[in-house]
């Protein structure tokens, strides 16, 4: 009899702080408290616990339970015997409980999301919701079956290689106990014993086929799968097996042309995904992760970024499926411990064992903006033990790296990895948009045998602001589409990028942020956490990577509008738009991707755009007054800075807050009273990020160039009024200094 594997998801008490429940998984206990901030959320250790009836056993059988997912870490205890301790909230483990089973026997697993000195992730821009968040099963096994106990893997690794027309793929399988022979065949392609070897104990197969005129795995267009079984036979039976899925693709990063599958360009047009959804945490649903894809697939985007650590099998499933090419990452990320080496190993490990056989994945990415507080010599040796563990256990993938932006390019850090990927936010939290041109343009010039994408970059918007006059920091659904049509237009004309990576596909939880009156969230996403609305952004990116033909009228939340004459933005995929106001033809126009019509407006309208059969309504109406649910509540400082006071009070020959960071560092006064903001500041950023970053000398420059109002309206902070007037009033003592600095006037 070959395995029976039984999911275990329901009738479990769970046990927080004294208080029982009964939960089904999957379950969370941080699904509110996580995503509310930013008051502290829950991150301590609970326990689950479940009666456990003894199956009915032939001889030598071995009882696993298997565990997709156990936020951080789990101690499982049979009958109050502990049996294993997992590190690591997001890979699958396994234990085998065969000997601790009784007839009736209390499982309990503890889960705990403490923060502590070992386990990654403990410093990141998302919420660590702790739980059992992903499915357990029992597997009840022959004495003879395919390794169970290696890092969560199935025990059958398949590598295909392909050349021109043709495929080898071959096999490698591990297994324990008696094994006559190992057959395995993929249906249509064929099928072979494998060579069996003994070593330690355990039993390894080799073999391979061939595969003439390979039906090849090629991405979103055609992502044709093979599917191969291995058996394992004993005593002329087949006593174990396992059915992999696998596709027969080539790829390669060029400096100059980007990425490549199967031969030709193929430029990857990315978007990055967290697992959480408003409401419900981690704790997802199968149709949940459909419903990802589903959005992700309607944009029209081709690749993903699993951030920021391994995702549900089930989601690297249906990128194979769907042909979406995949980078996949563990959570060593922001802040590097000297104690977390070993965690970082078994992490990479696990994700590389458990999903070595998915063919959307094409690379293995060691961390995330590791070097925010410099980068240490053990830093860079744990980067070194983690790329050379990549490529000991992956000859056809390459290791990889997301850097933050303030890491020179010259680093050793940067160079470490088979590929470059940039973290850049310019034109959101420093400088503009057009400062991400030049970072690709100096990089390309001064490096142009590297190959470079582009890993993270967005704004954040509150689908309920609307502005007339969009602006960095504003938090507008506005803002955010005007930076991602920069973007897209910049991607354009640098065809070297292998890849780019919008964050995020969706909000997500950060627990520790707290901005535009929406605690507890990230709010870059295209989609919104409940993924009940798209944004405008979404929209520019279908009509540059989509198809599907559609019609997409920006603003329709934009309702009550202030100006005479009122912009109407169509994004689409046409190449002629006609716009009718209250049923009339107002204009025609032939283009590409965005549509602008200024539009005369003195009551309420209806707005229609039509273009190849598509349409798209809206009503707009004229307002004497500016609505105020379109601005942010608590945004006392941006009414101050719209103020006309605020720009006109420079004092001839002093400094103001109109000054550049320049003008003011370049006297002691001033130099002084930046310090200390700055210093505030970066504790303050991205939810407390950027607390301890340390900023070179190229990122410096960036800044000096910046007015200090500018930087003080992005910087998240929440400076009162009479706070702010004060500083003008303190600058407007200081005389500014005599010699400029290169900086301000370049
Ligand atoms: C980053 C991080 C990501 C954050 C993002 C942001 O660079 O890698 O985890 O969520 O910035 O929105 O600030």
């Amino acid at each position: 009899m070959v395995r029976i594997v039984k999911k275990i998801n329901e009738q479990w008490e769970f046990e927080k702080q004294g208080e029982r429940t009964l939960v089904s998984l999957p379950h969370t206990w941080n699904a509110e408290d996580g995503q509310t901030g930013p008051a502290l959320y829950y991150r301590g250790a609970c326990t689950y616990r479940r009666r456990l009836k003894k199956p009915a056993l032939a001889s030598g059988q071995q009882v696993y339970l298997e565990f997709r997912g156990v936020n951080s870490s789990a101690l499982v205890r049979m009958n109050g015997k502990e049996l294993a301790r997992h590190d690591g909230g997001y890979s699958t483990f396994r234990v085998n409980v065969t000997d601790a089973l009784e007839e009736d026997n209390t499982l309990e697993v503890l889960a705990d999301n403490a923060p502590n000195d070992r386990v990654y992730p403990q410093r990141a821009d998302f919420t660590f919701y702790g739980g059992i968040y992903r499915d357990v099963y029992m597997i009840i096994a022959d004495s003879s079956h395919f390794d169970l106990d290696d890092h969560g893997g199935s025990g059958f690794r398949i590598t295909s290689e392909v050349s021109g027309d043709n495929a080898v793929v071959r096999f490698e399988t591990y297994s324990v106990g008696e094994a006559e022979k190992i057959v395995v065949s993929i249906p249509g392609a064929g099928e072979t014993e494998l060579a069996l070897e003994t070593v330690d104990g355990k039993t390894y197969g080799r073999g391979s086929i061939a595969i003439p005129d390979v039906h090849k795995w090629d991405g979103v267009e055609d992502p044709y799968l093979y599917e191969a079984t291995a058996a394992l036979y004993r005593g002329g039976v087949a006593v174990d097996l396992v059915r992999e899925r696998f596709g027969c693709r080539e790829f390669r990063f060029d400096a100059e042309e980007g990425f490549f599958l199967n031969g030709r360009r193929y430029p990857l047009h990315g978007v990055s995904r967290h697992q959480d959804r408003l409401g419900v945490g981690n704790a997802l649903t199968r149709k949940m992760h459909e419903e990802d894809m589903e959005l992700i697939l309607s944009m029209g985007a081709n690749s993903i970024r699993l951030a920021h650590y391994q995702h549900d099998q089930y989601f690297y499933d249906l990128c194979d499926e769907k042909g979406i090419v995949v980078w996949a990452e563990i959570p060593y990320i922001t802040v590097h411990m000297d104690t977390g080496r070993e965690n970082t190993i078994r992490q990479m490990k696990e994700l590389i064992t458990q999903n070595y056989n998915h063919a959307s994945i094409v690379c293995w990415a060691l961390s995330n903006e590791i070097s925010l507080q410099g980068v240490t010599e053990d830093l860079m040796e744990n980067h070194r033990i983690l790329n050379d563990l990549v490529h000991e256990m992956d000859k056809t993938r390459v290791s990889a790296m997301a850097n933050l932006f303030l890491l020179e390019t010259d680093s050793p850090l940067v160079r470490l990895p088979d590929i470059r990927g940039y973290n850049l936010y310019y034109g959101w939290y420093v400088g503009e948009m057009e400062d991400n041109d030049t970072f690709f343009d100096e990089f390309h010039e001064k490096y142009p045998d590297t190959a470079i994408g582009l890993t993270e970059y967005g704004a954040d918007s509150v689908i309920t602001l609307q502005s007339p006059k969009p602006e960095k920091g504003d938090y507008t659904e506005s803002y955010q589409a005007v930076y991602h049509e920069h973007m897209l237009e910049m991607f354009a004309s640098r065809p070297y990028l292998w890849g780019t990576y919008v964050w995020n596909m969706f909000e997500f939880g950060a627990a520790g942020r707290n901005e535009a009156g929406d605690p507890g969230k990230n709010h870059k996403g295209l989609v919104t956490f409940d993924r009940q609305q798209k944004k405008d952004a979404y929209y520019i990116y279908k009509a540059w990577w989509s198809r599907e033909k559609f019609v997409h009228l920006c603003g329709s939340r934009y309702h009550d509008r202030v100006e005479d004459t009122t912009e109407i933005k169509v994004y689409s995929n046409l190449e002629k738009i006609t716009l009718y106001v209250d049923g009339r033809l107002f204009a025609q126009q032939e283009g590409q991707h965005v549509f602008r019509f200024q539009v005369p407006i003195d009551g309420v309208h209806q707005i229609r755009a039509v273009g190849g059969g598509c349409e798209d309504c809206m009503e707009i109406a004229k307002a004497d007054a500016p609505n105020p649910s379109y601005f942010m509540s608590h945004d006392k400082v941006r009414n101050w800075f719209d103020a006309p006071q605020a720009n006109g009070e420079d004092r001839e020959g002093y400094l103001s807050i109109n000054s550049t960071m320049a003008q003011i560092q370049a006297t002691e006064q001033g130099a002084a009273l930046l310090a200390d903001i700055l210093g505030r500041m970066t504790k303050k950023a991205a939810g407390g990020m950027g607390e301890g970053a340390a900023i070179p000398e190229a990122m410096q420059k960036i800044v000096a160039r910046q007015p200090l109002k500018k930087l003080l309206q992005q910087g998240g902070m929440e400076l009162e009024e009479e706070k702010l007037e004060e500083l003008n009033r303190a600058l407007n003592q200081i005389r500014k200094a005599e010699v400029q600095k290169e900086s301000e006037r370049g």
